[in-house]
């Protein structure tokens, strides 16, 4: 006879496969692409059925998704909130349903009982250290050091703790002053959109701190569209470390990335696997992660994954 059809146990459905279903952000920056890659591929490899949502940046898309999930009985719910509020509700919804969720990325300001663990950077720290890169670059600045600084979605946690970490950090040096601040979604096309504003309004700018590389590719365009030197001119410095930043910090045009890196894929199908399994988890996870000047860009660019 070809195959057993013997009760693979559990309710006799026949896929024993834990079942994730995970909403995604969106596909904003390269970054997110670089996450939605990691977590597929590591669904694939952890034998791990994915069913995944693109939200495109909208809160309400996710809320729906994460219901959908629950409709579905799916296992674990894997979700990295595109704002911090807002979710109490549909959070309440899933424990209810006794569907046990997992933060990556980006956190939530809900009750931590609503969720099992947060996976994901310390932005805040990623702001610091954009903010040291400055003080470092500046210590013997003897005027003022005039500071845009590009923001990133309104209301997300990476855009308030990355403002948070940077302008504490800097707030040392009474020369650097943050002339303005504005968000730019954390994409291309709005960074350049609100670069070009902001150099009409700002004559004698001297830095860009850009809260992803996305929104600083975007602004190195408006710069250079505007007859100046990025990385001369005005410096960069932004976070993530994604290639095409990565390529723009090798010739020069960035000065400084702080890494924020994508690569969740792996703890977030191990922290799933440990949950299904009725193991403890920690409830935050901080990913590793460093910082790269021009050389050390140069250096990591060939291998880099993303
Ligand atoms: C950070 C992530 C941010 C990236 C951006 O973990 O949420 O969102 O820094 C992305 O590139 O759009």
């Amino acid at each position: 006879a070809c195959g057993s059809d013997k009760d693979s146990g559990g309710s006799g459905s026949g896929s024993s496969k834990i079942v994730l279903g995970f909403s995604q952000v969106g596909a904003e920056s390269g970054w997110r692409t670089a996450n939605t890659k990691s977590i597929q591929a590591s669904a694939g490899t952890a034998g791990i059925e994915l069913k995944f949502s693109d939200a495109q940046q909208k809160q309400e898309n996710q809320i729906a998704a994460i219901r959908s999930f629950i409709k579905q009985k799916v296992d674990v719910i894997g979700f990295s909130p595109v704002v911090v509020t807002g979710w109490d509700a549909v959070l309440k919804e899933a424990k209810a349903a006794k569907i046990p969720v997992v933060l990556t990325d980006r956190a939530v300001d809900s009750d931590p009982s609503l969720y099992v663990t947060f996976i994901g950077s310390d932005f805040v720290e990623e702001g610091k250290k954009a903010g040291q890169w400055l003080v470092d670059e500046y210590k013997d600045a003897k005027e003022p050091v005039n500071i845009i600084q590009l923001e990133g979605t309104v209301g997300s946690a990476p855009a308030i703790d990355r403002k948070k970490g940077f302008e504490e950090v800097i707030g040392s040096n009474p020369n650097l002053k943050v002339v303005a601040s504005q968000s730019g979604d954390f994409t291309r096309a709005k960074g350049k959109e609100v670069m070009q504003a902001l150099l009409k309004a700002n004559k004698d700018v001297d830095v860009l701190f850009a809260h992803n590389d996305d929104m600083g590719l975007g602004a190195m365009q408006a710069i250079e569209e505007a007859g100046l030197t990025p990385g001369k001119d005005i410096k960069i410095v932004t976070i993530d470390a994604v290639k095409d930043g990565m390529t723009a910090l090798s010739e020069g045009k960035f000065n400084y990335i702080v890494e924020c890196s994508p690569l969740l894929g792996d703890q977030l199908m191990a922290t799933v696997k440990k949950v299904k399994a009725g193991e403890t988890v920690e409830k935050r996870i901080v990913t590793v992660e460093t910082v790269f000047d021009q050389a050390k860009a140069k250096e990591a660019l060939p291998t880099r994954q993303y």
